[in-house]
This record gives C-alpha cells, sequence and structure tokens, in this order.
C-alpha cells in the first residue's frame, strides 16, 4: 500500500490534464474481495443489458457486433454489498478525494460497468456532466480497476485538458427519437486520446468535465469497472442522475446552506420487491 496524500506532482497533473492514475489504491486482498462481491452482484441484480444508444454505435462497431455488444450495469454497489460500503469510505481514496476536492467530500453514486467478453460495449466519447450536471468541476470520478486493463479490452481513455473548457452540448436525440448523450464522432474521435491502462487494485480518476471514452472489448475475459463520484459537498447539482438524493458524506461536515432543512425520512421512489424482471429495466437508465 503506497497511497498515502497525492503528491504535488500528482495533483498538479490532474488540474492541469483533468485525469490521474493512481497505483495501488487496494490491496490485493481489498480488490479480490470486490471482484467477488462485484461478481456476486453481475449476478443476481445489474441488468444483462445497459448499453447506450445513439448514431455512434455504428461508428464503433459493424453490424454483426453491433447486434451482440452488451454492457452490464448497475447503480449503487454500496446498497447491495457491504464490501463495497468500505470501499467507498476506503482511507486512501478518500484522502486523494480531500486532496483534490477539500475537506468537505460528498459520495454521490457508484455505477457498474463491466464489458462481457468478446463484444464489450464501446463508450463514446463524453462528459460525465452531460448525466448528473453541476455548478462547478469540484467533482471527482473515480474509476476502480477489478481487471488489469489495456487497449484489447478497453482501458479508459483521455482527451488531455478538455476539463478547461466547462460543459459542452451533447447529442441526446436523432431523428428516431432520445438517445444516451454523447459528443460528435466526427469531432471527438476516440483514436485522438490518450490511453490510460491500468492494474487491478488502481482507480483511475477524472474531472466532471473531462471528456473520455473507451474501445470495444475484443479479449474472452469481461472487463470490470466500477465508477465511483465524489463532490465537494458545495457544488449543488443542476439536474440528472441522483440529484436531490443525500450522499454519504466521506470527510469533513455538510455545510448548512441558508434555509436548508433537513433531509427527508419519506421514501419518494418505489421499490418493488417482486416481480423484478431485472431485463425490463429501461436501459437509458444505467448509468
Ligand atoms: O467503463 C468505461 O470504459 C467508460 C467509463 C465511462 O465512460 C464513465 O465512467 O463515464
Amino acid at each position: 500500500m503506497t497511497t498515502t496524500h497525492l503528491t504535488p506532482e500528482q495533483i498538479a497533473f490532474y488540474h492541469e490534464h483533468g485525469y490521474l492514475h493512481i497505483p495501488r489504491v487496494f490491496t490485493q486482498a481489498e480488490t479480490d474481495e470486490l471482484a467477488s462481491e462485484l461478481d456476486w452482484m453481475m449476478d443476481k441484480w445489474a441488468w444483462p443489458d445497459a448499453s447506450w444508444t445513439g448514431p455512434w454505435r455504428k461508428v464503433y462497431m459493424n453490424a454483426d457486433v453491433e447486434k451482440k455488444s452488451k454492457l452490464v450495469g448497475m447503480h449503487d454497489l454500496q446498497f447491495y454489498s457491504s464490501a463495497w460500503s468500505r470501499c467507498v469510505t476506503n482511507p486512501n481514496l478518500v484522502r486523494c478525494m480531500v486532496d483534490l476536492l477539500g475537506a468537505n467530500v460528498e459520495l454521490h453514486h457508484t455505477t457498474m460497468h463491466v464489458k462481457p467478453p468478446e463484444t464489450g460495449h464501446p463508450f463514446p466519447m463524453h462528459q460525465d456532466n452531460a448525466f448528473y450536471e453541476h455548478t462547478d468541476g469540484r467533482y471527482v470520478d473515480v474509476l476502480m480497476h477489478l481487471d488489469n486493463t489495456r487497449h484489447e479490452n478497453g482501458e479508459i481513455r483521455f482527451l488531455p485538458g478538455s476539463h478547461k473548457a466547462g460543459y459542452l452540448p451533447h447529442i441526446t436525440k436523432t431523428a428516431d427519437g432520445p438517445c444516451t448523450p454523447h459528443l460528435p464522432t466526427d469531432k471527438y474521435p476516440l483514436d485522438a486520446t490518450v490511453p490510460v491502462p491500468a492494474s487491478r487494485g488502481d482507480v483511475v480518476i477524472f474531472n466532471i468535465f473531462t471528456i473520455h471514452g473507451s474501445h470495444l472489448n475484443q479479449t474472452n475475459e469481461a472487463r470490470r469497472l466500477v465508477r465511483l463520484g465524489y463532490r465537494n459537498v458545495d457544488n449543488v447539482q443542476v439536474g440528472g442522475q441522483s440529484k436531490g438524493r443525500p450522499g454519504l458524506m466521506v470527510a469533513g461536515r455538510r455545510n448548512r446552506r441558508p434555509g436548508q432543512d433537513l433531509f427527508t425520512t419519506e421514501i419518494s421512489i418505489t421499490n418493488p420487491v417482486a416481480p423484478l424482471k431485472k431485463d425490463a429495466e429501461p436501459a437509458l437508465a444505467a448509468r
């Protein structure tokens, strides 16, 4: 275990390029446990196909692959597995978040991204702010690696420095109707990006405005990543996934805004216990 605080060089790299690879944040034993819990959730809870929609699919996949390509996904793994609750509060990781976000840090969400073997879903270039819009850039996405990544299984790729331009308009509909938000493939091709391969137990982090994507998994093994989103607690969410939902404070305190009420204890969503057909869930929700 080597991570304590980020070095000044790491912090400067993140602010300059909008991403950072941090090796060995999790031990081998922690990673093994998280991987085994993730496999259990893939079997018992996850959407077997949470693929993104849009015209980009025909650019990055031929007709045969496009038909077969899938993404296995679900949100908020910490609600289903205590090992993943420990993951989101891991002291090494939280120290890194404090170094980048300030003393008061809130967990926003976690999302599983598993690219199944051979035709595992590519991601077109996009900014995560298109899915959970925030007021400013004090939001870090963390990709926790359960597998080693490389070109063949679709490692994460970034457009360095792209976070500095702020939030860009995304394609969200076509003539056929709505599609998953993404940037135009001709202006933002996947190939014109920097690959960041990483090892099991590493994290690769990036700013909510950093443009990124990844290629197809062409190997015969799944590529398992989980995204953990953390924000400075004063960075107010404007729209999208998990808006209005309080998150766990992983460092410091929640400052009270003038007139701010306490959180409600009422649940406003329904969560039927049965029957629940996993594959009946809308694909777009899987972010
Ligand atoms: O899992 C991947 O390869 C892409 C991740 C991604 O685009 C995201 O987490 O926003």
